[in-house]
Order: structure tokens, then sequence, then C-alpha cells
């Protein structure tokens, strides 16, 4: 695929420097250097000595910049002649995490720069912090669409991710008294070097409006007659793959007023009613996920998913595909993949161009449309899965309800012939549902147009099949897939822990980083005890780095001899932070009630990393119960140190490149069920530490592949929640019989936590005792035996080490390398393109 900007010779130009890229790109220290200089020059204005660290940053970054530059340019123009079949990416989130390192590896110029850096002075270390990561994305989706096309890069296979280019990401935590305080992430007020803008190639995006019918030469047919616009301006950025010369596209759409500001008005002195129209406009791409328990929150989200797929479309087919194409032959060339359910309204959007403005007739249109979609589910959880009102989007988008009746009608028609007039089984398919209000399910219209829909680990896609959309699976055989998630060694093996990916080349030799299934000759390694003495050293190492890290950062120390016990995800209370923490709880009441020897206990650190969503009130309160459990138990003389509770705040991409390397063990302690696959879980496994887990997503998988010896499994399997919900759950049950689980609640409830005030944390209480959704009471006791076991392995540090090396060594399966090659067997059938 290619971008707007990809050179030919379209110009008339015979020079042949005209007719290449002609960066030579630096691969010398010299040369480095020499480019550094010029671009602290040409770029921001400033000598060397004159320089300050941003200016230094942005200069290197430029100058690895400029390398890339020349591939991408070459893809682009290959990939224009050659055509082929691509994916278009189309997600609402991206969590990228830093660029630079990520970049300087992917060139292979991590060491000249470093070097080149070392001789002008300068401590490349420190520039690499001042990088704001783009935390465009919440959690999980949004980082394995970053994972996915750097994948895509490294195996070479077309592929543009289009997306929302927020001014502001997810929200900047700080905790204030314990609480979550949100901050705005202005991660462009120092500008990034890293994104191309595009104004010129802007898209205009209408909205609102309404529908007619009107005559085309005795053909009757419909068009849009839109209300108001708004322009979508791209930024690019560079996908480099990992050192094969190959740099794939991301681009990402911002919203701009289409008339900046009304002269007349503004000249009339109503300066704030010109601005206004801008305002409305540009609040487009103003921030990820707007608060939506308001009607314009929901508002503005459907005018965002809309904005980035309305440009996205209209970009491939007027940019990317040969002025001449065939577009019959769409399926051939492309294949959109839908990142849940926020990229769906493409689906009308589609079926409107291709009829409306292409002229196609319906069911061509149609059958074009359900080749070029697929989607993928990322969740279980009924409340995740999205509805637009009908009202809504007839005020919205009025073309593209119409659009939606027609494929629900015709769908509906279909089923019947298949069913008959099941009226209950027809209610339960329609994608348009009639309580609690008239609305659109976004999983279903994905569902029925998808030509593939998967879950993300093999638990979930076999739950998507059974029990979310069973009909749809009898009525489509074979539609329905699995494609289990993975991570991107790259990033998160390679980068975030150099000393264990140096002791497995020195150990395998190069080229793991790639097919990391060789990984497998590892378990060889684990019977060595000069291998596991060295893994060991890298754990160690790891912590100390950890301790470094946290110290500047939030003043917090890690202790040594500490068991590092991490649960770092999205605060959701499926995932049970509340049950960590009253592991927590009653490991501290059995010091201070004397019923375990403060001595006796095996000394650990819990760390904790989560983001609440800001109108989640009951997640806010376990973050700050956290914090309140974490002062107590730290300045508890009594615990003797022994058990340590940190949570930094801004749990990010960054901060979980140093915090996953130093970890023991992996917390994965969702409800049976809930967790579509957890992706984190593989970055710990990876980088040797155990997990303790229940049977839930992909923890499946690993606990498949690294061996029951080598996991932690406790809790409720998901046909057991199952069937305790069927008999009746009550909570209180669990709490009565069991002596130490009341004691853990009670000590929360009576105030020891919030200086004696029991009315705080009430509603955590409360809601753990009557109205235990996520089965924390339930799984309490299995989960406090299953620590008890941890203990005693830990305590036998090498068979525990030997444990951990089995984990990276079978783990390679869950290289996001093998999610993409998986994907492009069973869904797009996108063979590599060089
Ligand atoms: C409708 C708004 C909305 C937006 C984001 C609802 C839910 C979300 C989540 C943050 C989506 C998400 O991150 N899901 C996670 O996706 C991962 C990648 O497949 C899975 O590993 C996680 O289990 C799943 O929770």
């Amino acid at each position: 695929m290619t971008g707007p900007t990809a050179p030919s010779n379209s110009t008339g130009a015979t020079h042949p420097l005209a007719l290449a890229p002609v960066i030579a790109p630096p691969s010398t220290v010299d040369g480095f250097v020499r480019e550094f200089l010029q671009n602290l020059n040409l770029e921001r204005g400033v000598t060397l000595s004159a320089s300050n660290p941003n200016d230094r940053y942005i200069a290197l970054a430029y100058t690895v910049r400029d390398y890339l530059v020349a591939r991408w340019l070459e893809d682009q123009r290959r990939q224009r002649e050659t055509q082929a079949k691509g994916v278009c990416y189309l997600s609402a989130e991206y969590l990228l995490g830093r660029q630079l390192d990520n970049n300087l590896l992917a060139s292979g110029l991590t060491d000249i720069a470093t070097d080149a850096l070392a001789a002008c002075g300068i401590d490349i270390g420190e520039l690499r912090e001042l990088e704001v990561e783009p935390g465009l994305g919440n959690g999980g989706l949004g980082r394995l669409a970053a994972c996915f096309i750097d994948s895509l890069a490294t195996m070479s296979v077309p592929n543009v991710g289009y997306g929302i280019r927020y001014e502001y990401g997810i929200f900047r935590q700080t905790f204030v008294g314990g609480q979550q305080v949100e901050q705005p992430d202005a991660w462009l007020s120092l500008g990034s070097p890293w994104e191309f803008p595009h104004p010129e190639a802007a898209q205009t995006i209408s909205f609102g409006g309404h529908t007619e019918t009107y005559d085309d030469g005795g053909v009757t047919r419909n068009r849009w007659v839109p209300g108001w616009d708004v322009e979508a301006v791209p930024y690019n950025y560079m996908v480099p793959g990992y050192q094969n010369g190959r740099v794939n596209t991301l681009r990402l759409w911002s919203a701009k007023a289409t008339n900046s500001f009304d002269l007349r008005v503004f000249n009339s002195g109503d300066y704030e009613e010109a601005v206004r129209a801008q305002t409305f406009a540009e609040n487009i791409s103003k921030v990820l996920y707007p608060e939506d328990s308001t009607p314009q929150g929901k508002e503005l989200r459907l005018q965002q998913q809309y904005f980035f797929v309305a440009a996205s479309i209209r970009d491939f087919l007027d940019h990317q595909l040969l002025p001449d194409f065939d577009l019959t032959k769409l399926p051939e060339r492309v294949i959109f993949q839908l990142n849940d359910t926020h990229p769906v309204i493409a689906v009308p959007e589609f079926m409107r161009v291709l009829t409306d403005e292409k002229g196609m007739d319906w069911d061509a249109a149609w059958a074009i449309t359900q080749q070029c979609f697929a989607y993928t589910c990322h969740t279980l959880l009924p409340e995740a899965l999205e509805v637009w009102s009908v009202d809504l989007l007839g005020r919205l988008l009025p073309r593209h309800l119409e659009i939606i009746y027609r494929i629900n009608e015709e769908f509906l028609v279909a089923v019947r012939e298949r069913f008959g007039d099941d009226e209950m089984r027809i209610r339960n398919m329609s994608i348009i549902s009639e309580f609690p209000e008239r609305s659109v399910r976004m999983a279903y219209l994905a569902t029925v147009a998808g030509a593939k829909v998967n879950g993300v680990a093999e638990l979930h896609s076999q739950l998507l099949r059974d029990k979310v959309l069973p009909d749809f699976d009898e009525f489509y055989p074979g539609k329905f897939t699995n494609v289990t998630n993975g991570i991107t060694p790259r990033r998160f093996v390679r980068l975030a822990n150099p000393q264990l990916s140096g002791l497995i080349t020195e150990a395998l030799g190069g080229g793991w980083l790639t097919d990391m299934e060789r990984l497998r000759e590892l378990e060889a390694y684990a019977e060595d005890p000069d291998f596991r003495a060295a893994f060991a050293e890298v754990k160690a190492a790891n912590k100390r780095r950890l301790n470094d890290v946290l110290l500047a950062r939030d003043g917090f120390e890690v202790s040594d001899g500490h068991m590092l016990d991490v649960m770092v995800k999205r605060l959701h209370e499926y995932k049970r932070q509340m049950l960590k923490l009253l592991h927590i709880v009653t490991a501290y009441e059995g010091i201070v009630s004397g019923a375990v020897a403060a001595s006796d206990v095996q000394p650990r650190t819990f760390i904790f990393g989560a983001k609440a969503a800001p109108g989640y009130a009951m997640a806010k309160r376990i973050i700050h119960l956290i914090n309140a459990v974490g002062s107590v138990v730290n300045d508890d003389p009594r615990v003797e140190g022994r058990l340590k509770v940190l949570f930094p705040p801004n749990y990010n991409v960054t901060l979980a490149e140093r915090l996953i390397p130093a970890a023991d063990l992996s917390e994965q302690i969702s409800l049976a069920g809930k967790e579509a696959s957890g992706t984190g879980n593989m970055k710990f496994a990876l980088n040797g530490a155990l997990t303790i887990g229940t049977d839930d997503g992909a923890n499946v998988e690993i606990r498949q592949l690294v061996g029951d010896d080598n996991f932690f499994l406790f809790g409720m399997s998901e046909p057991e929640v199952e069937g305790l919900w069927a008999r009746g759950y009550k909570p209180s049950e669990f709490y009565q019989a069991d002596d130490h689980l009341r004691r853990a609640i009670d000590l929360i409830a009576s105030g020891a936590f919030s200086d004696g005030d029991k009315s705080v944390f009430e509603p955590i209480v409360s809601n753990l005792l009557y109205d235990d959704r996520f089965m924390v009471l339930a799984d309490y006791s299995a989960y406090i035996d299953a620590q008890a076991k941890v203990d005693a392995a830990y305590a036998d540090q090498d068979a525990w080490t030997r444990s951990a090396i089995l984990n990276v060594a079978r783990c390679g399966f869950f290289s996001s390398d093998r999610s993409m090659r998986d994907y492009i067997e069973r869904i797009w059938h996108t063979p590599p393109s060089l």
C-alpha cells in the first residue's frame, strides 16, 4: 500500500536522482554525528553548545527518522507498483509506547547512535527519558494493535494502521490522598518528531442532514444531504520492521474545522460564536474515549468513530488504489480488520460509498463488503458490546441508518428462510434491538458483514460461539474462528529486557527474535546450573534497575530479597484487584493478630499498576483502598518490612517495560470467563515470571504450554462459575464460613485503613458481601491456598529459576508474529510482499 506522498515520476522528471529516494542513511559513527549536528542546526536552529536536552532529543529522533524515511519511501513506491493485497487495520486505539528506542533497534542503529552521541558528550540514555509516550489507548486492545503493526512490518506484510490522533491520550494518573486524580496528557506539547502531517491531503467528513431519493436517468437512487462537515488531516508515522528494511505506515486522523472561523461573524465582534464552530469540530479528535455518561459524550464518541473510518476508507479508495482500479476486485486487494466494535460504522459507510457514490448496485456492493471486512471481538462483558441508539444514528448519520436497516431486513429474510418464523430467534438475531430503546447492535452488524469473526484466545472464541453469538454460529458455519493474541518480542523482550536477550543470544545465537519457537531450545539450559545462575542474576539486575526507576520516579524502594509480586492492568472489578488486596490484608492481619510471626513471612513486595476509567466509581474506590492498605502496611513496624505494597501512579507502556522484566510472580486472577485473553500474562511469562492465575483467557494456553508444575492454577473454572450462579451465589455464606476471609473483610470494615472512618470503604465491603458479581469471595480460599504454594516454591530459589526458564522456553507461541501468521492464514490471505 502507498501513502499520499508516495514518490513517483509523474512529475516528468528525468534526472536519475529524482526517481528514487535520495537520502543516504548514516552507517558510520562519523556519519551519524554529522547528520545529528546538521539536524540540530537545520531543524532546531541551534549549535550543539547552545542546545538544550529537548533540542538534542529531537535532533536525534530526526537523524533516526531520516534513515528510515529512505526505506519508507522505497516501500511505498514498491507497494504502489505491485498493488499487493494488504491489511487496513481499523482501530480506535494504538498504545504505542516510546518510539526512539524501537526505531533505533529496528534500523540497527542503536550502537552507532550511542557512540555518536557519546562522541558529542551526550548520554543517549538521558535523551531517551525525555520522550513522552503516545498513550493513544486504554489497555490491551490498543497495545495489541501496536504489537500487530510491528509484526506485520517485520514480516513484510502490506499494512496501513488507521486511527485517531488524539490531542490528549489516556489521562496522566496522579494520587492525592491515595485517590486517583486525572491530569490531561498533553503528549504533543513539545511536538512529536515522529509524525508527518499532511494538511494538503485532508478529507472532508460529513455529518447530520437528511436523505433523499432522486431520479438518476430512470433509476431511483438514494443520497445523503449532510448538514455539516469537518476536515480530517492525516498524520503519518513510520512503522519499521525489525532490521528487514521494511517500513509500513500508521495513519492517524486529526479533526480540523472546515471554515476555521467565520470572518463575518468575527468582524461583527461575536468572537465566541466565531470560534464555537471551530471548537465543536476540533473536539472530535481532542480526547481518547470522552466520558460517555452524558448524551453529548455518547454523540462525540460516535462522531469519533465515523470520523476516522470514513477518512480511512476514502484514503484507501482514492489514494491507495490505482485510478482505474476495478472495484469488483477489491477483495483481492484489501481486508479491513475491525478492531472490536468501535470501527464497525465502517460497514455502512463502505456500502454507502460503493452504492451512492460509485454507483454500484446493492447486491454487488454487499457481496464485496462481506469479503472485505473481518471483525475481532475483545470482550465477553455484555456492557462492553456497543450499541447506538437509532435516534442518535438517525440524527448524526441518517443515510447509514437506512443502510443498516436494509442490511438487517435482508439478513432477517435469510434467517427466516433458514429457521422458519421462529420469532424469538429473529428477535435475538436482529441487528436492531428494541429494548430498552431501539438501537443498533454493532457486534451483530460486524458479524453479519464480516467474512470472519474471531475471538482472541481459545476459551474466549469458544464462549463467543457458544454463549454470546450461538445463533450466528449456527447460521454461518465456519465464520467463527480463533486467533490467540500475541505480543511483540522486539519491544517486550529485546528492548525491555536487554540482559535476558543477551543471555538467550549467548545460548542460542541470533535469529530467535523473529522466530520465537526457537526459545524451545532453552529447555535444555534449564537443567544447566550455570545457566540458571546467570538467569537468576539477570532477574536480580532487573530488580535493581526497577529500584532505580521507582526511586527516581516515585521515591519507592524495592527491598532486597523480596519476591516481586506484580499486578498491572486496567482497574476493573472483573480483573479482581480486590482479590489480590484481600490476600495482602490477610497476610497483614495474620501478623498483627499474632497468628503468624513476622519472621516466618516470606518477604514480598506487591506492586500494582492500574488506571480506573474516570467515571467508574467503584474502580476508583478500589484504587483508594490499595493505597490506603499500602500506607498502613508499609508503616507498621510489626510487619518488620516483610510485606510492602507499592502503587506507582500512571502505569503505562514505559513503566511496563521496566516492571515486567523484574517480576517474579504475575497475577492473572480474573473471574473465569471474563478476561477475553490478557496480553500482560504473556509478557510476564516471556520475561521469566511465574503466573498465579485462573483458568481464563490466554492463561489457559499459557498453562498448557508451560505445564502444571510451572504455573499456579487456582479457582473456579468457567463451567463452575456458571454452576454456582445457577445454584444461587451468596457471598455472605463464604464470608461466614471462612475465618481468614471474615477477619480480612472486618479489618477493612473497621476503618483500620481509613483512620477509623468506617464509611470510606463501606461501599466496597457491602459490594463484596451482597453484590459480588465477580465472585471474589468464592475464589478467595483457593487463592490463599495457591499463594501458600507460591511461598513454598519460592523458598527453593533454584527450582523457581528452573521453572522461570521453562516459562520463557515454552512461550514462544505468544509472539505476535505467530498471531499475524494465524490471521493471514485464517482470515486475511495477505502473504508477505517484498
Ligand atoms: C466501548 C468502549 C470500550 C473501550 C475500550 C470498551 C472496552 C474497552 C477495553 C479497554 C477494550 C480492551 O482493551 N479489551 C482487552 O483487549 C485485549 C486484547 O485483545 C484482551 O487481551 C483483554 O482481555 C481485553 O480486556
